[in-house]
C-alpha cells in the first residue's frame, strides 16, 4: 500500500477526478500540511471519544451495575390464621391440603409486602415450610419470605420489615382474606429475620415417648460449614422438654453452636437457648417450648473435629404445675415453672400468698436465676419477679430474702418469648412481727442468723449488726470500735478490727527502736547506715544501697556467690550485685498495656495477665491454669497433671495462651499450642497436696506479644510478708457450687498468718504453701484455678512475681477457709535444675 501524501502532483490534478474541484488551489507541501493536521485532529476526536466511552462506561458500572449487586435475604417468621382448623394433612407437606393452604398464605404474604414500596421492590418470594396447631385448634404456618437486595439497601430492607413487624406483630391483628372470605382473618405474631436451613429433619413425639435427636456423624465428629436443622412437634395443648445428653462443640460459639427455638422457624426474637462448647453435667440443661412446637439447629464453621450432640425430646402437658396459684398456711414452697428445668418462655404466673391475719412474711430463695442477655440487672424487662411492684432479675449468689411486711402478697413471674433461664426455687414462712427471729439474732437488717454468730469477729448479718455492742469473752480481743475479734489475729500484719487495735503494739522493741528479723532489737538510726547492726541484715534490707553479708536465709545470693543484704533486689531496676546478676533476665513480669469471677472476683481486663495461660484436656474444655515463665516453659499444679495418673502424658493436652474468653479461643491474640514434656515434682503427695508443682514444656517457642509475656520467678530469699496483697487470677468456678467463668477472672486476695491458717484449716499446712484470702470469705480460687499463678506486683519496678501457684482449699469462698497455694520460692533452685531458668 502507497503511504499518505507520497502522490505526485499529476495524480493530484487528475481532470477527471471530480473531488478535486473543489480544493483550493494550493502547492503541494501545503497539501501535505494539512493532511497532517486532519490526521492529527482525527487521532485526538478518536482518543477523546475512547476515553469518554470509558468515563461512562465507569460512571453507568458505579451507579448502576455496582448497585445492583443484589444479595439474597430469607426473613422468616410464623403467623396464626384464625378461623381456619388445623387438620391432620397439614403436617405433609406433599398432602394436597398443605399445598392449598401454603399456596394462599404465600399469595397473602405477598399482598402484605405490596403494601410496603421497598419490600415490594426486592421481593421474590415466599415459602411456607410447616404448619402447627395452636392451642385453640387454629393453624399456626412457619414461612420464609426471600428479597434480592442491593447490598446497601439491606439495613433499610430490615427496617421496613422491623416496622411491618410492629404492624403485625404479637396482639395485633390483621385481615386478609383468605378464599375471599372476610371472615378469616390472619394474625401475624412475628416476622424477624432468619437464615434459611439446608438440612431439615421433623419428629412428631407421641405422649409417653421419649425420642433422640443427635448431630450428623454423632458420636465421631460433625462436619464443618453446615447447617441442620430438627423440628420437634407435640400434640395440641402439650410443650415439647428438651433435654441435652451430651454436647461436645468446639469452645468458640462464633464458631460452632446449639440454638433451640420456641418455633418451628429460626427466628431471632424466639431463640431459647445457645450452647456450644463441653457440657459438663453440673447441671441438668433441659427446656421446654411454650407452645407444642420446638426447633433445634446445629450451625458449624470450624475445621476442628469435635463429637457434636445428643438429646432427648418428648411432650408434657402445657399445664406446667406450678405456675402461680394461691399459697396459705404457715409455710410453704414455689419454683419457676419446670424448676429444675429452665423455665419456657412467654410465661406469665401469679403466686398469691397468704399466712394468717397478723403475721408477716418471709420469703427466702434458695436459687435465683433469671437472667437474659439482653437485660441489664437494674432494668428487668425480659424475664423477672415482681414483688410488691419491684422487679428482680439477674443471678442471685447468695442466698435470697424478702421479707413481706404484711400477711398477703402477690409474687408474679414473667419471661418473655426469648433466652430462658433456670429459675428459682424459693421457700415462704409466716413470722410474728414482734419476734421477727425466734430463737435467732435480729439483725438491723431484718436478717436472722444463729446466736452462736453474734460476737465471732465475721460480718455475718451482711450490716455488721452482729458484731456491734459485743462483750468479749478471753479468747477475743477488744477492738477499740467496739468489735471482738479472735486472738489469733492479732499482729497478723492485716487490719481486722477495721480500725488498726489489733495490729498496734504488735512488736516487743521500745519505740524508736526497729526489730530485728532474729527477734533483737537497734536504734532506729542505725537503719541503713551501712552496718549490720541487726547481725541479720534487717536494718540494711530495705535501703537503695546493699551491704555485702555472710549469706543467710535473710539474703540474696548473686552469681558470684557473694551475699547482699537488699530484700528482694531481683530487677527492682537497681545493679545491687556487683556482678548485675540480680538484673539478668529481668524482660519478664511486665505488662506493657496493663489498663487498670474467680469465686468474688471481676472480669480482668484483655492483656491484664499475660502470664496467664489456660490448659484444656485435648479438643475439649478448660480445665486448669498455669503460668508463662519463659517462651518455653509453664508453670502449673502437679495434682492437674497426675489426676489419678490419667492426664501426665503430654500429648493429653492444647495449651492457650493470650486467652480472655474461653468462648474465643480463635481470636488474633491467643496462641494455641501442643505440650512437648511435662515434669512433675517428684516428690508431689496427692494425699497431703505437698510439692503440687509441675513444669511443662511447650512444643515450639511462643512469640512474646501484648497479650502473652513470661512472669519473674521470685528469688529463693524473696519475702513474702503476712497481710501482703496479690492477686489471683483464672477461669475457675465462680461459686463452690458453680459453673466455670468463661472470661478471666481476677480477685485480690491477702497473705494469711500460717499460725492462724493452721488453727482454720483441718489438714496440714506445710512451709510450702502459702494461705490467701480473705477471712470473711467470698473472695477465693476454685475447682478450674488450679495451676494459675498467684501474682505479686512490686508497686516500685511494676514487675510482677509468680509467687504462688492456685492448689487446694477447704471448698472455695467460705468464711475462715483461705486458699491453699503452692509457695513457689521454696522450688526456686528446683526449677534451676529442671530446666535451667
Ligand atoms: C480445686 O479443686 C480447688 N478455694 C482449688 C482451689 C481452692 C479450692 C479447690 C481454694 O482445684
Amino acid at each position: 500500500m502507497e503511504p499518505l501524501g507520497s502522490g505526485t502532483e499529476d495524480n493530484l490534478k487528475h481532470p477527471d477526478d471530480p473531488s478535486l474541484q473543489f480544493l483550493p488551489a494550493s502547492d503541494s507541501k501545503k497539501l501535505d500540511k494539512k493532511k497532517l493536521v486532519r490526521l492529527i485532529v482525527a487521532i485526538v476526536l478518536v482518543t477523546l471519544a475512547v476515553v469518554t466511552a470509558l468515563l461512562i462506561g465507569l460512571l453507568v458500572w458505579n451507579f448502576h451495575l455496582k448497585n445492583d449487586t443484589r444479595i439474597k435475604k430469607v426473613f422468616g417468621g410464623s403467623l396464626t390464621v384464625a378461623n381456619w382448623r388445623f387438620k391432620d394433612s397439614y403436617e405433609d407437606s406433599n398432602s394436597v391440603q398443605f399445598k392449598e393452604l401454603a399456596s394462599h398464605i404465600s399469595k397473602q404474604l405477598k399482598n402484605m409486602y405490596r403494601d410496603v414500596s421497598l419490600l415490594s421492590r426486592y421481593y421474590v418470594n415466599s415459602d411456607v415450610q410447616a404448619f402447627s396447631e395452636s392451642h385453640d385448634g387454629s393453624v399456626i404456618a412457619y414461612y420464609m419470605s426471600e428479597f434480592n437486595v442491593p447490598e446497601d439497601q439491606i439495613s433499610d430492607l430490615s427496617k421496613a420489615i422491623e416496622s411491618l413487624m410492629k404492624v403485625m406483630g404479637p396482639g395485633q391483628t390483621r385481615r386478609l382474606s383468605l378464599n375471599r372470605k372476610p371472615t378469616n382473618d390472619m394474625l401475624i405474631n412475628s416476622m424477624i429475620f432468619a437464615v434459611s436451613g439446608n438440612q431439615r429433619q421433623s419428629y412428631r413425639t407421641r405422649a409417653g415417648e421419649t425420642g433422640v435427636i443427635k448431630s450428623p456423624g454423632f458420636p465421631d465428629s460433625y462436619a464443618a460449614n453446615t447447617y441442620f436443622e430438627w423440628q420437634l412437634r407435640a400434640d395440641p395443648n402439650h410443650i415439647l422438654q428438651l433435654e441435652f445428653t451430651v454436647i461436645d462443640l468446639e469452645n468458640d460459639c462464633n464458631n460452632d453452636f446449639i440454638r433451640v427455638y420456641d418455633s418451628l422457624v429460626p427466628n431471632e426474637n424466639q431463640v431459647i437457648a445457645e450452647e456450644c462448647g463441653h457440657y459438663t453435667h453440673n447441671e441438668q440443661l433441659m427446656f421446654l417450648s411454650s407452645g407444642n412446637v420446638m426447633l433445634v439447629t446445629l450451625v458449624t464453621n470450624g475445621e476442628h473435629h469435635f463429637p457434636g450432640f445428643s438429646a432427648k425430646y418428648s411432650q408434657v402437658p402445657a399445664e406446667i404445675r406450678g405456675c402461680g396459684g394461691k399459697l396459705t398456711g404457715m409455710k410453704g414452697t414455689f419454683t419457676s415453672p419446670g424448676f429444675p428445668s429452665s423455665y419456657p418462655p412467654r410465661t406469665n404466673c401469679v403466686w398469691n400468698i397468704k399466712v394468717p391475719e397478723g403475721k408477716h412474711i418471709i420469703i427466702n430463695f434458695s436459687r435465683f436465676s433469671l437472667t437474659d442477655p439482653g437485660q441489664r440487672p437494674d432494668s428487668c424487662t425480659k424475664d423477672y419477679l415482681e414483688v410488691n411492684g419491684n422487679r428482680i432479675c439477674g443471678e442471685k449468689s447468695k442466698d435470697l430474702q424478702l421479707i413481706i411486711k404484711t400477711n398477703e402478697t402477690d409474687i408474679k413471674f414473667f419471661s418473655d418469648m426469648s433466652y430462658v433461664d433456670k429459675g428459682f426455687s424459693a421457700d415462704f414462712e409466716s413470722y410474728n412481727p414482734f419476734d421477727r427471729c425466734p430463737e435467732k439474732f435480729q439483725c438491723e437488717n431484718d436478717a436472722c442468723v444463729s446466736k452462736k454468730l453474734r460476737c465471732d469477729g465475721y460480718d455475718d448479718c451482711g450490716d455488721m449488726s452482729d458484731e456491734k455492742h459485743c462483750d468479749c469473752d478471753e479468747s477475743y480481743i477488744k477492738c477499740k470500735n467496739g468489735f471482738c475479734k479472735p486472738k489469733y489475729w492479732q499482729c497478723d500484719g492485716v487490719d481486722d478490727c477495721g480500725d488498726n487495735t489489733d495490729e498496734e503494739n504488735c512488736r516487743h522493741c521500745k519505740a524508736g527502736e526497729l526489730a530485728c528479723r532474729n527477734g533483737r532489737c537497734v536504734s532506729e538510726q542505725k537503719k541503713c547506715d551501712g552496718h549490720n547492726d541487726c547481725e541479720d541484715g534487717t536494718d540494711e534490707s530495705m535501703c537503695a544501697k546493699s551491704i555485702v553479708l555472710t549469706c543467710s536465709e535473710f539474703t540474696f545470693k548473686c552469681k558470684n556467690n557473694i551475699c547482699i543484704s537488699k530484700q528482694n533486689p531481683e530487677c527492682d531496676g537497681h545493679k545491687d550485685c556487683e556482678d548485675g546478676s540480680d538484673e539478668e533476665g529481668c524482660v519478664c513480669g511486665t505488662r506493657p498495656y496493663r489498663s487498670s469471677p474467680i469465686v468474688g472476683g471481676e472480669t480482668a481486663s484483655e492483656g491484664e495477665w499475660p502470664w496467664q495461660v489456660s490448659l484444656h484436656l485435648k479438643g475439649r474444655a478448660h480445665v486448669c491454669g498455669a503460668s508463662l515463665i519463659s517462651n518455653l516453659w509453664l508453670v502449673t499444679a502437679a495434682h492437674c497433671i497426675q489426676e489419678s495418673n490419667r492426664y501426665s502424658g503430654p500429648e493429653e493436652w492444647d495449651v492457650f495462651l493470650g486467652l480472655h474468653s474461653q468462648t474465643e479461643t480463635n481470636t488474633a491474640n491467643t496462641v494455641q499450642k501442643q505440650v512437648k514434656q511435662i515434669i512433675c515434682h517428684p516428690e508431689y503427695n496427692p494425699l497431703s497436696n505437698n510439692d503440687d508443682i509441675a513444669l511443662m514444656e511447650l512444643d515450639s517457642p511462643v512469640t512474646l506479644s501484648q497479650y502473652i509475656w513470661p512472669i519473674c520467678l521470685p528469688s529463693a530469699t524473696q519475702v513474702l510478708p503476712v497481710g501482703q496483697s496479690v492477686w489471683i487470677t483464672g477461669w475457675g468456678k465462680i461459686r463452690e457450687e458453680g459453673q466455670l467463668a468463661s472470661t478471666l477472672q481476677e480477685a485480690q486476695v491477702r497473705i494469711i498468718n500460717e499460725t492462724v491458717c493452721r488453727q482454720l484449716i483441718e489438714d496440714e499446712i506445710t512451709p510450702k504453701m502459702i494461705c490467701a484470702g480473705i477471712l470473711t470469705g467470698g473472695v477465693d480460687a476454685c475447682q478450674g484455678d488450679s495451676g494459675g499463678p498467684m501474682t505479686l506486683t512490686d508497686s516500685a519496678s511494676g514487675r510482677s512475681f509468680l509467687v504462688g501457684v492456685v492448689s487446694w482449699g477447704e471448698g472455695c469462698g467460705r468464711k475462715g477457709k483461705p486458699g491453699i497455694y503452692t509457695r513457689v520460692t521454696e522450688y526456686r533452685s528446683w526449677i534451676r535444675e529442671a530446666i535451667g531458668i
